[in-house]
């Protein structure tokens, strides 16, 4: 279990110059993206970092609940890009490859992503990336890149997530330490906004569509409302996917869930 000295242990190892320098450890909070976009509103640096053991309120898209018992890794972060508000996304896409990356050097356990926000194990959701923006006149005033992640937990009495959900300590079959775990992956998220600040969008982007599973596959997409089935073709730079349908047409989708089509 976390202790409220977890903040400052994660800080002393870490090898970041900004990010996570100044972290905010509470046991329980309504959703740390709450707390980040709080302390956005009261003029906190860029970089700061909210983390919890356990949230009243997390949610996903849509305001979708966030299932995290103990042992998750429940993580938002305050930043400021200087990018255009159009190109939000690549936050998101730069906080999937970085949690990938993070989760493979750190436990060895191969991850890709599934459009637009999830991290995945074997075609199960390992952790999801909710970011959330502020936007004003001038663009962007802040943003708040929220991860929740799998890490010590199974889905007792949750059979519906049983199926489609993982965590690292199914797919290990131990507890991962999730100290060293979650340093690796506020470096690699360092490193990735810093090419993004640079404005090397393309890079951030290359990166992203090279971990999409479901890129070149049957697929249904949907927002709830609609849904319409194609190839996965493309995604574009701002985050768009691009689905060739059944009419041969092309179909930018901005918002949606995807699933595989059964054969
Ligand atoms: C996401 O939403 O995947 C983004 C989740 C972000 C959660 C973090 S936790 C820290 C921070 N604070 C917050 O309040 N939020 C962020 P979405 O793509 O909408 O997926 C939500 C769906 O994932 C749900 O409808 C469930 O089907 C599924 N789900 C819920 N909990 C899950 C879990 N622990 N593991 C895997 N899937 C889950």
């Amino acid at each position: 279990m976390l202790n409220d000295s977890f903040g400052s242990r994660v800080a002393k190892g870490l090898k970041t110059a900004w990010l996570g320098r100044s972290i905010a450890f509470t046991p329980t909070v309504s959703s740390t993206n709450d707390v980040a976009r709080e302390a956005a509103l009261r003029g906190e640096r860029e970089g700061f970092a909210a983390l919890a053991e356990r949230q009243t309120m997390g949610r996903g898209r849509l305001g979708r609940p966030w299932y995290a018992p103990r042992g998750s890794i429940l993580l938002s972060l305050l930043l400021r890009p200087k990018i255009p508000p159009a190109q939000i996304f690549s936050l998101t896409m730069l906080a999937g490859s970085a949690v990938a990356a993070g989760v493979e050097r750190a436990t060895g356990v191969a991850c890709d992503l599934k459009w637009p926000n999830d991290v995945l194990v074997g075609g199960k959701k390992l952790g999801g990336i909710l970011t959330e923006a502020s936007l004003g006149s001038d663009g962007i005033e802040f943003a708040v890149v929220g991860l929740g992640l799998n890490v010590n937990l199974d889905f007792a009495g949750q059979p519906e997530l049983a199926e489609k959900a993982t965590s690292l300590s199914r797919e290990l079959g131990k507890r991962v330490s999730r100290l060293p775990l979650l340093r690796r992956i506020l470096e690699e998220i360092e490193r990735r906004y810093e090419v993004l600040q640079s404005g090397d969008y393309e890079r951030i982007h290359g990166e992203w569509r090279s971990r999409l599973s479901t890129l070149g596959k049957q697929v249904i997409v949907t927002d709830g409302s609609w849904s319409e089935t194609g190839l996965a073709h493309d995604v574009d730079l701002d985050g768009a996917l691009i689905l060739r349908c059944q009419d041969n047409t092309l179909l930018r989708v901005i918002t949606g869930d995807v699933s595989l089509r059964e054969k």
